[in-house]
């Protein structure tokens, strides 16, 4: 049976449209997904979107339109990035799903049944907007308005209320940090987390009685269930909770819950205390990335300046907006969105240095080999200097992936296509056309095959555009999963190829481009 990985994304809120800061987590997502197909896994990658609560409810009522039509629509604009990004997903969730409903409920009589939920009273500050409760000492003033941490207002709430009893999972959740080192990545999030939890924790409220657009809480329908509570499920409901034979336990636990930084700690404290509460597995990875600005601001609904991923897609190209977005930062860390940079990233190592390697070669090819893949004789030390480093790219890719660092997984594979560039240089395979045709075709071999290794593995990040450099190599469509990076299945030489064409175009800007 093959090994399986299951990797999520958050779900999320329908109360606004999806810009680059979602595009973001879900094309990360998409990477891994499909590195991991790639090297043989059995796959689930789940995304979808986050549909009750107050916020939604609010951002329905703004429209004037009821709160499941609302959903609807802007649920359905989240589905429809998937495919403008070109994203593997093997699964939508939506919360107001009727399996998503049975899922949740099925957890919650769990918890209760265990003891770990109770009836009381809430009287806090409570933010829409993090839908989050806050105690007062975590508060700041600005202009004489409370805030949340995150900046967001706040407003007190006074109501009957469930909990949880998350104040009894303190010693647990520390003692589960620190049996399981890897569980919260980065390394300075963890830390955040662990010191927060060393703090101490307080009982959760879990139902609120102001609002309806919510779950109902078994056997008390004057209750919603709180909304992350709801959320977080969707993780286990379509693994096939409440049903636990199946699919269920070949999917859970989760390999990684891919999500931003705002949302760590409700993925790294509340969620895995829910799950022991209830005596399930708990995941196990979360990732926290950092934070998009765009030009130097944050983005924001009043300023106008998020960005559509549509717009970058139809201006740059899908492949160089998915490019830039896992290139540009180390991942991790938080960055900034300009135009700029997104040019700079398209046009330098794309287009020059991958998209010239691969045209310089394949048209040298063409014209000199007769259209097909060259003959190498025996191979000089440089050759094999260059192929040996092609080779082990595989296995620096698997540990870049594991970590999530794409940046280094792309750094690793661009060191090698700058190889090849000087490499290319060094031969001056034009010259030996004339002294060495035996030795041009040798380093012509050479250089094919490491294109072709660095097709295979570019694939996650930039799907189309390795198909297309696979086809000029001519290289089989069932042949190329990771299992075919080995000297085993290398070029055949005489394998006719098709007529080189440039992959990777320059972006020009109009003014040049008129000139
Ligand atoms: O929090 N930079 O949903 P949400 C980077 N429904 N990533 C960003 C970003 C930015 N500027 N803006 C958004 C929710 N994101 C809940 C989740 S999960 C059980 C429930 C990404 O619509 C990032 O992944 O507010 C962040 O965590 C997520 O969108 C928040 O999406």
């Amino acid at each position: 049976m093959s090994r399986s990985y299951y990797v999520t994304t958050p779900i999320y809120y329908v109360n606004d449209k999806p810009h680059i800061g979602h595009a973001y987590t879900t094309l990360a997502c998409d990477a891994l997904a499909r590195f991991k197909r790639l090297d043989g896994y059995d796959v689930m990658f789940l995304t979808g979107t986050d549909e009750h609560g107050q916020k939604v409810e609010a951002a329905a009522d703004a429209a004037g339109v009821d709160p499941q039509s609302f959903t609807d629509r802007v649920s359905q604009n989240f589905r429809d990035l998937i495919g403008v990004m070109n994203c593997s997903t093997d699964d939508f969730i939506r919360t107001t799903e009727p399996r998503h409903v049975t899922a949740v409920q099925a957890l919650w009589r769990r918890l209760k049944e265990k003891g770990h939920i109770y009836l009381g009273s809430y009287a806090g500050w409570y933010s829409v907007r993090d839908e989050a409760f806050y105690v007062e000492t975590e508060l700041t003033t600005v202009n004489g308005e409370k805030r949340a941490p995150s900046g967001a207002p706040v407003e007190w709430v006074e109501e009957p209320s469930y909990f949880f009893d998350l104040s009894k999972w303190q010693e647990p959740l520390l003692a589960f940090y620190e049996a399981n080192p890897d569980f919260i990545a980065p390394e300075s999030r963890r830390n955040e987390v662990l010191s927060f939890v060393r703090g101490g924790l307080r009982d959760l409220s879990v139902s609120r009685t102001s609002f309806k657009w919510g779950v109902p809480v078994p056997d008390d329908d004057a209750h919603i269930m709180y909304v992350w509570l709801d959320a977080l499920t969707n993780y286990i409901t379509a693994a096939g909770y409440p049903d636990t034979d199946g699919q269920y336990s070949k999917r859970w636990p989760a390999d990684l819950h891919m999500v931003g930084k705002d949302i760590l700690r409700f993925h790294a404290v509340y969620w895995p205390a829910f799950l022991m509460g209830a005596g399930l597995e708990v995941p196990k990875r979360v990732f926290a990335h950092g934070w998009w600005t765009v030009e130097g601001q944050k983005m924001s609904k009043s300023l106008g300046n998020a960005i559509d991923p549509a717009a970058l897609v139809d201006t740059y190209g899908l492949d160089q907006f998915r490019y830039f977005m896992l290139r540009e930062l180390p991942f991790g860390n938080d960055g900034d969105f300009s135009h700029r940079a997104m040019i700079n990233r398209m046009n330098s190592e794309l287009a020059n240095d991958l998209g010239n390697l691969s045209q310089r070669v394949l048209s040298m090819v063409a014209k000199n080999c007769a259209g097909a893949v060259p003959q190498p004789g025996a191979f000089a030390a440089a050759d094999e200097a260059l192929l040996g480093a092609a080779d082990a790219l595989l296995e620096s890719q698997r540990a870049a992936y594991d970590t999530q660092a794409f940046h280094k997984a792309l750094d690793a594979i661009f060191d090698v296509v700058g190889r090849a560039n000087r490499y290319v240089d060094e031969q001056a395979p034009w010259t030996l056309r004339k002294t060495d045709p035996a030795r041009m075709a040798t380093v012509l071999y050479t250089l094919v095959e490491t294109i072709r290794h660095v097709a295979i593995l570019l694939q996650p990040i930039v799907p189309g555009s390795c198909e297309r450099m696979l086809d000029q190599l001519a290289v089989p469509a069932d042949a190329r999963d990771f299992d075919r990076l080995t000297p085993d299945y290398r070029l055949v030489p005489g394998t006719p190829l098709p007529k080189p064409e440039g992959v990777f175009p320059r972006w020009v800007a109009e003014e040049e481009a008129g000139s």
